[in-house]
């Protein structure tokens, strides 16, 4: 970006206040934004006039009010494709985790320095093969992930917008109009639909209720898809087995009750890392800067983010 453009870099890595994205923004055409920037319609109408692009380094975009950005004519634009097999691995590392105990296993020695050595019954956990994986969302990532489940032996159940015969066909995957009707069939429900209205919650109290109770849950994609703190009370009361999260609301710190789940081993959290690999940073880096100098040239960069539905376009 510097030997293209004449950039200014927020180097301290850490989000700007949105005063100090205004007043940066001075005199740019472009804004370069991540998921911890909250472009809201206030933000929007705030930033200078020679503002014309948002190039989100991120697949998700969800910090963005898109329909206020078109309203104020703005291009907005995002990195997908580049993550999808990183954010897969992560997912289904996840599940494996869980019911595989890895978490529990790899510190318990460290922690004890002794162990009672190998007994039949130690670090029991759970089989994955022939168990039901319920994907919300078989997009890019959720058809990943399917893949890659598959290939562990889970069957493989789907709730999406859209209908995937080629996932059925590849995968035998089984297709569910609704939500409420693949909750109560599966072991595993993983979240990979990106946030917007009609998500939010997604995974709400009820669905969480109609859980089998030896269940659980994975989400890499956005912690507001469920009820947080309704996911923690069930698996606290015992009605759910657990959950492997890369991601939970975390604004005023994370909820004491799911670090001390994470503690007790019925939750496995991680820190929003599931894209969080050199390639992919790399591979993002580069698609901002395509979104950026095809905007320039004057022709619609490849990977346009759409007010309508929020959805997106591109590879
Ligand atoms: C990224 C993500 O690390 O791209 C996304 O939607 O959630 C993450 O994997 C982050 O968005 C970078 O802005």
């Amino acid at each position: 970006m510097a030997t293209l453009f004449e950039a200014d870099f927020n180097a301290a890595d850490e989000p700007l206040s949105a005063d100090a994205i205004v007043a940066r923004l001075a005199g740019c055409d472009v804004l370069v934004s991540s998921i911890t920037d909250r472009l809201d319609a206030d933000l929007i109408a705030r930033l200078p006039p020679t503002v014309k692009l948002v190039a989100q380094f991120g697949n998700g975009f969800d910090n963005i009010d898109v329909e206020a950005a078109h309203a104020a004519g703005l291009t907005v634009t995002n990195t997908p494709s580049v993550l999808t097999e990183d954010t897969a691995d992560m997912a289904v590392m996840l599940m494996l985790a869980l019911p595989r105990r890895l978490v529990e296993g790899a510190i318990v020695l460290p922690r004890d320095g002794q162990w009672p050595g190998w007994s039949p019954t130690w670090m029991l956990g759970r089989r994955l093969r022939g168990k039901a994986l319920g994907i919300v969302g078989m997009g890019r990532i959720g058809s990943a992930v399917a893949a890659r489940a598959r290939s562990f032996g889970l069957n493989i159940h789907y709730f999406s917008r859209n209908r995937r015969p080629p996932v059925e066909e590849a995968l035998g995957a089984t297709y569910w109009p609704t939500l409420d009707g693949m909750v109560p069939e599966v072991d595993i429900v993983s979240l990979h639909t990106p946030l917007n209205r009609a998500t939010h919650h997604i995974l709400s109290a009820e669905r969480l209720a109609r859980m089998k109770q030896d269940a659980f849950v994975v989400n890499v994609s956005r912690p507001e898809l469920l009820d947080e703190p309704a996911l923690i009370a069930r698996i606290e009361a015992g009605h759910l087995s657990g959950a492997a999260l890369d991601v939970f609301e975390n604004r005023h710190g994370i909820d004491p009750r799911l670090l001390q789940l994470a503690r007790d081993n019925r939750v496995v959290l991680t820190a929003h890392m599931a894209s969080a690999t050199l390639e992919a940073r790399l591979e993002m880096g580069e698609t901002v800067i395509v979104n950026i100098r095809t905007f320039i040239d004057g022709a619609p960069p490849p990977h346009r983010v759409l007010p309508e539905n929020r959805t997106h376009v591109g590879r």
